[in-house]
């Protein structure tokens, strides 16, 4: 079988890559829309073998429309969500809108594929920092509860969009020669710099993407006793968010159990051998699919504890890749029920 399909933010910096995926991963489309807001109308986009010319998302942009991959704002998700729903389509969304709404089911294909088929019209992909944490903490997960993460991350510029990336070239343009740039995206230069903030402050001290990392865990997880620590960090990196995670599970973890569950866990790549200096970085990680964890260690602190180092392109598996997989589950969903 195939489906009519629609993008809606098809010329942003995820948009882009969804539809990547989409002829790489060749989903059956009989019919391909791209939708988008007044500005990007009547671009030009390659997909395939073909150009197509990008429509203007209004209400009535999704009549014959099965499915929507959404890479947008969260308010823009918010007003065009009901458009497709009342037109039939299903809408798998990578906004934050949705995630944390009862009604919408938060998947990782890897994870809780089983979730999709809860769905009332809204499918949600997680936002990019929990996605990579949560697809290695499960690996763990499926042999012994995870019960409490401390995590650190370190996020690149394009977790921004490409206003993000243009901010690091043009502020590190700018201090190479002596000048400053100012910051619109981020809250200071970010060349040649961290910055220990990203989203707005939300409660207790924490950012609103740290608490994303504190729900949306226990959701796609559907343990609502994992308690997480988190601190999001915004470094001067193009494309691969990174994150040191500290792991207590409810029972002790050799690190020799560990590395044989990450490396057979669907999705992650163990690469691990500090003696060859063999580790993950976002440069190696850069365009392509999979969750990669290395320097798994024991915790030098508490007898349950295990820690690793996560890396994964933010744009492929934290949004575009996550999103077209959860795409491919519906499509698989529609045949088996049309047989
Ligand atoms: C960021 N997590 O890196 C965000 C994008 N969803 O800014």
């Amino acid at each position: 079988m195939s489906v009519n399909l629609a993008v809606v933010g098809a010329t942003g910096a995820v948009g882009r890559i969804v539809l990547e995926q989409l002829a790489l991963r060749k989903l059956p489309i009989n019919r391909l829309k791209l939708l988008a807001s007044q500005r990007s109308v009547g671009k030009e986009v390659r997909f395939a073998d073909e150009t197509l010319k990008v429509q203007l998302l209004e209400p009535d942009a999704f009549q014959g429309i099965d499915i929507v991959v959404a890479s947008t704002p969260d308010e823009v998700s918010a007003e065009f969500a009901s458009w497709a729903t009342d037109a039939g389509a299903v809408v798998v969304d990578e906004s934050g809108y949705w995630r944390m709404d009862p009604k919408v089911p938060l998947v990782i294909p890897e994870v809780n594929p089983e979730a999709i088929h809860d769905h009332q019209g809204i499918i949600a992909s997680p936002n990019c920092s929990t996605t990579q944490m949560v697809v290695a903490l499960a690996a763990l997960h499926r042999h012994c509860p995870v019960r409490r993460v401390v995590v650190s991350t370190y996020q690149a510029t394009s977790g921004a969009g490409l206003a993000g990336n243009e901010e690091l070239y043009d502020s590190t343009r700018s201090a190479l020669t002596g000048k400053t740039h100012p910051a619109k995206t981020f809250q200071y230069p970010i060349a040649f710099n961290l910055i220990p903030q990203i989203g707005s402050e939300k409660e207790a001290g924490y950012t609103s993407e740290e608490m994303k990392m504190v729900y949306e865990t226990r959701k796609i997880m559907g343990d609502d006793d994992i308690v997480v620590c988190p601190t999001c960090v915004r470094v001067p990196v193009t494309i691969g968010h990174s994150e040191s995670i500290l792991v207590e599970t409810a029972d002790p973890i050799s690190v020799d159990k560990a590395r044989e569950l990450f490396a057979a866990a669907p999705g992650v790549t163990l690469v691990d051998d500090l003696d060859n200096k063999q580790y993950p970085m976002p440069q190696d990680c850069e365009g392509k699919d999979d969750v990669f964890v290395g320097r798994v260690r024991k915790d030098l602190s508490s007898p349950n504890g295990l820690a690793f180092w996560c890396v994964s392109d933010n744009l492929r598996k934290g949004a575009a890749t996550n999103a077209v997989q959860i795409a491919e589950l519906l499509i698989q969903k529609l045949a088996a029920a049309s047989s």
